[in-house]
């Protein structure tokens, strides 16, 4: 785990954390800087800058805990009736954190304008304001009461990243 990953030292509970979902694999924990309100980041455990070294488990894995916390935010009383999931893959890409994460935003009729303003302000490397560690705790337990009861997946410990 490289000591100045930002999210491996999430990991290892070095930096605070707003968790939605953890397995042996993988955690979710909410965006500290959310495009929209319920913004989330599903991440695997072991770090990867790339999706290109993830085995095909762990990135259909990913995309099992993304699909899972998405279920989640539609139910939960977040404004939620749509969803985008993107991978920012590499520098160029605009991956600002170089460790794979699954981006769940959630979103709804007339939000494109503060979504692309959002989008266009990360092009200028400006995440904006931290959210309030308290609205985010809020959303996470709403969110987290809707998660399925089991993230159906063929990942076994056998075969990791
Ligand atoms: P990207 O631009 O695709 O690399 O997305 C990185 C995301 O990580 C971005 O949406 C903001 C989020 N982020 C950055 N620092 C932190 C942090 O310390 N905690 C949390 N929860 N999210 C962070």
């Amino acid at each position: 785990m490289p000591s100045a990953c930002i999210f491996c030292k999430i990991l290892r509970e070095e930096l605070p954390v707003t968790i939605v979902y953890e397995d042996e694999f993988s955690l979710a924990f909410m965006d500290l800087y959310p495009m929209l309100p319920g913004h989330v980041l599903v991440i695997p455990k072991e770090h990867h800058v790339s999706i290109q070294q993830l085995s095909p488990e762990m990135r259909s894995h990913l995309l099992e805990v993304g699909a899972a916390v998405g279920q989640a935010q539609m139910q939960s009383g977040l404004k939620c009736k749509a969803q985008n999931f993107f991978i920012n893959d590499g520098p160029d890409a605009n991956q600002h954190v170089p460790h794979v994460h699954l981006h769940v935003l959630p979103r709804s009729g007339g939000d494109l304008h503060k979504a692309l303003f959002s989008f266009v302000s990360r092009y200028n490397n400006v995440f904006g304001v931290a959210a309030k560690r308290r609205r985010l705790e809020s959303i996470a337990s709403d969110v987290k009461a809707h998660m399925p009861q089991k993230v159906v997946s063929a990942l076994t410990s056998m075969d990791r990243a």
